[in-house]
């Protein structure tokens, strides 16, 4: 088993891209300035709903200290960086009409910031910053949302797509719909139908996300060269036990929640079978004339399947699944009739949905190569966090040391993992725990109007993997070493 398996001392292949990540709303601040509209989130924190009454008002301020920030990328030695765009710098209200010209500068200067620095922009439209005045009509529940989401990213490719040349359409858009529309965690904050809302949210935004795909395809791919896709956040879901009811039960829990968006775009335009069953069965318990799960035209079929160059994956940590019959209420969760547990034995961090389980990403890069015929892929985010924000992060650097040497592996295996991004490059508004849970390579001040940034140990670490492009090969093969964890 991979849990099992040895640490590998050898490199990545030279191609291999090694980034840091950040979002929008969790670094820049100058929330109001040049310009900008309100954002979901803006209203959010605003409504004091978020630990300690954080707000991303000031943020890390990298709206004002990116050239600082892109310094920091360039002593590490990254090969890319990836950020976020906030639609409500380029379109104050969510529409077109209302473009803002001193919002798409401040992407222009940090695009050329970075290309000054060598660095690859890796560019994400949308990091759940919808603009509060398409919320005030239904958000990402009112499919008008389509047209405005796509007009926006036409208008993004023809400014930036010069020089950013990897794109992604949304971050995680489970997260959007069912912490968003689901169970009221994030912004908008919406739980009033947690079994219908979250479904209508995804529709919505896989055919925004396929719509903008197709936009690049057609208007820019030819003259502009890039490449397109989204990035899917999943867990590895680890059966609970051997027994094929609890194998089938993780194998269902991955498709309710990473199939849910790849399936339709990495395979065949459709959710994965086993949601349509599933949701169609509880819905007629439920008395429903028709599923809770929309349906897709044959034409949007065609017009989703296939759009992505390769594959974006945020990935954190990792569960057991049992299956277990649950009709409690009517929910998206409750539909999948699993349960859900962590091992006590894994390590803890600063957030308590993350279990430090290094195995479970080559786990979960094996099952992606399996199920969506081994594309491309990115790791678009990983990494972890502490609440002290300590600059000694030894815990950080065994974290990133046993998670990567696993995508080593993976690579072994024969999966296409073509780069890794680091989450963070700062510490950052950590959503609705605010600046209590710490990701960042850097410690960043929070306290000082200045937010001076200071390098923690990881970041050092992360600079040095960076230069070897991964880990020296033992000269002595006969004792071989094994990973402290
Ligand atoms: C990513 O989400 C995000 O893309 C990034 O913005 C974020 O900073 C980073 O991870 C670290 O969290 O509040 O207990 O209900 C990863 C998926 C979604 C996992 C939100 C934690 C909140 C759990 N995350 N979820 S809770």
């Amino acid at each position: 088993h991979h849990k099992d398996a040895p640490f590998l001392h050898k490199k990545f292949p030279p191609y291999f891209m090694w980034g840091t990540a950040t979002a929008s709303y969790q670094i820049e601040g100058a929330w109001n300035v040049s310009g900008k509209g309100e954002s979901i989130w803006d209203k959010f924190s605003h409504a004091g709903v978020i630990h300690n009454q954080d707000t991303g008002d000031v943020a890390c301020d990298s709206y004002n200290k990116y050239k600082e920030d892109v310094q920091l990328m360039k002593e590490m030695g990254v090969t890319h960086y990836r950020f976020s765009i906030a639609w409500t710098r380029i379109f104050p209200t969510g529409k077109a009409d209302s473009y803002n010209a001193a919002g798409m500068q401040y992407y222009k200067d940090l695009v050329a910031e970075l290309k000054n620095n060598s660095i690859i922009p890796m560019a994400t439209l949308y990091h759940w910053d919808l603009p509060q005045q398409l919320e005030d009509v239904g958000g990402w529940l009112n499919d008008t949302v389509i047209e405005h989401y796509r007009d926006y990213a036409d208008r993004v490719f023809s400014e930036l797509g010069d020089d950013v040349k990897l794109w992604l359409t949304f971050n995680e858009p489970f997260v959007t719909c069912w912490l968003g529309y689901g169970i009221a965690v994030h912004a908008p904050g919406k739980y009033e139908k947690p079994g219908v809302d979250p479904y209508i949210c995804a529709h919505n935004i896989i055919r925004s996300h396929a719509k903008a795909w197709h936009t690049y395809d057609d208007k820019y791919r030819e003259s502009q060269r890039g490449k397109i896709s989204i990035t899917l956040d999943a867990d590895w879901k680890e059966p609970k036990t051997n027994s094929s009811a609890d194998r089938a039960a993780a194998e269902r829990a991955e498709q309710f929640k990473l199939g849910w968006f790849a399936h339709p775009i990495y395979k065949n335009g459709d959710y994965p079978k086993v949601m349509k069953e599933f949701v169609a069965k509880k819905s007629k318990a439920q008395g429903l004339p028709v599923s809770r799960l929309p349906q897709f035209t044959e034409a949007e079929k065609c017009m989703i399947k296939g759009t992505y160059d390769f594959f974006g994956l945020n990935h954190y940590t990792t569960q057991y699944v049992a299956d277990k019959e649950d009709s409690s209420y009517v929910s998206y969760d409750k539909d999948q009739d699993i349960d859900v547990t962590v091992d006590p034995n894994w390590a803890s961090s600063g957030s308590s949905w993350l279990k430090v389980v290094p195995w479970g990403l080559r786990s979960l890069l094996n099952w992606i190569k399996y199920e969506y015929n081994n594309p491309d892929l990115y790791v678009t985010e990983n990494g972890v966090s502490d609440k002290n924000g300590t600059l000694n992060d030894t815990f950080r650097i065994n974290f990133y040391n046993g998670y990567i040497n696993n995508v080593l592996k993976a690579i072994d295996d024969g999966c296409n993992v073509k780069g890794y991004t680091a989450w963070s490059l700062l510490d950052n508004f950590e959503w609705r725990q605010g600046y209590s849970e710490k990701f960042g390579l850097h410690y960043v001040d929070f306290d000082d109007p200045d937010r001076p940034r200071e390098t923690k140990d990881s970041a050092k670490w992360f600079k040095k993997l960076i230069n070897t492009n991964g880990w020296e090969e033992l000269k002595d093969a006969s004792s071989p070493k094994y990973h402290p964890d």
